[in-house]
């Protein structure tokens, strides 16, 4: 059962476009850019919605026969969803310069649109993998200024780290779409009614639970993991008899994971290992749009040693170990590394 506490089971119905712009009150040096930038983010969520909700209907289920910038096969859904957040966002003015998961190189506004002051960073479909077997899967997404002066934004645009994010969130397509989000005010839910096509509100102020209940690791790689992350995961698991042991759970899809663990609390974590020495997570396009909302709620995400949110990116693509959870878990993760690699 969800937190009640944190599912509105009565009271106004208020939809993402009020809740953002009431946000936008706040501030009274917003330009409205932002509120329409996340506005335009929750329609290319429904429009990706209504492609996974119906994935074996469509036939779009299957490999699109390319391999991505990550070296994986590329899922038709990914492509899909690529292209929904790439045009739905590359002519509105609000953007200087976009990057995407799905593609080697920065995304730069077309010289036809004008160019603004936002940098969009995406995962168009994480977890795309589990597509076929009807495993939720979703799009993160990490909003920053621009720091360039004018014209066409540019890499370093893009290489920002996670402290200097305005907004972050993730869309989740499961038994219901959710959208989670936060502004650098506190985290908030909103899950899609698509009987009228509006995201309302369903989870004001998420706080990720002071009591855990579970763990996310794929343990199929323990014995690759380094002697501090063995020894955690057996302290996770209740070994030094002083604790009740956490329960597992592991999708196999990060955004289904992180919010399972955010709502019920707990931790996930990705270590590197001597077949991904670097983590495979990549930091801009999944760790630190997580942090944000992790620290946003209470929690916190680490990459073994330091917060994820203050390591500065040298690469795009950038891969990196990920702990993210409850705050005390994952500060234990760096106390059993710091000591025992
Ligand atoms: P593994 C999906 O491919 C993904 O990027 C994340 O969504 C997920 O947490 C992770 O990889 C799963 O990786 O190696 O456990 O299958």
């Amino acid at each position: 059962m969800l937190n009640s506490a944190q599912v509105v089971t009565s009271g106004p119905i208020i939809t993402i476009e009020r809740h953002i712009l009431e946000g936008q009150l706040a501030h009274p040096e917003a330009t409205g850019v932002l509120t329409s930038l996340l506005y335009d983010i929750a329609l290319a969520g429904k429009v990706i919605a209504s492609q996974t909700t119906r994935a074996g209907l469509v036939q779009v289920l299957g490999k699109a026969g390319e391999v991505n910038v990550q070296g994986e096969e590329q899922m038709k859904l990914d492509v899909i969803a690529d292209q929904t957040i790439t045009r739905l966002n590359d002519h509105t003015g609000r953007l200087a310069v976009m990057a995407s998961e799905e593609h080697p190189d920065i995304i730069n506004i077309s010289a036809n649109y004008p160019t603004g002051k936002y940098v969009l960073l995406f995962d168009p479909l994480d977890g795309s993998s589990n597509i076929d077997y009807t495993i939720p899967v979703g799009t993160i997404f990490a909003i920053y200024q621009r720091q360039s002066t004018g014209g066409p934004g540019v890499l370093e645009d893009c290489l920002q780290p996670g402290r200097k994010l305005v907004a972050a969130g993730y869309l989740i397509y499961g038994s219901s779409t959710l959208l989670v989000y936060s502004a650098g005010n506190g985290v908030a839910g909103f899950t899609l009614d698509p009987s009228v096509g509006e995201f309302l509100l369903s989870h004001p102020n998420i706080r990720i639970p002071e009591n855990p209940r579970y763990y996310s690791a794929n343990q199929g790689y323990q014995l690759r993991w380094s002697k501090g992350i063995q020894a955690y995961t057996r302290w996770i698991q209740g070994e030094d008899g002083g604790r009740k042991g956490l329960s597992l759970r592991y999708v196999g899809s990060l955004v289904a994971d992180f919010h399972r663990n955010l709502l019920a609390g707990g931790v996930f974590y990705y270590p590197a290992d001597n077949k991904n020495p670097q983590g495979k997570l990549r930091l801009q396009y999944e760790a630190n749009p997580l942090a944000f909302i992790a620290e946003q709620a209470g929690g916190y995400a680490s990459n073994g040693t330091r917060p994820i949110l203050d390591v500065q990116p040298e690469r795009l693509h950038q891969r990196t170990p990920l702990f993210i959870g409850n705050r005390f878990l994952v500060e234990k993760a760096e106390e059993f590394i710091r000591l025992n690699d």
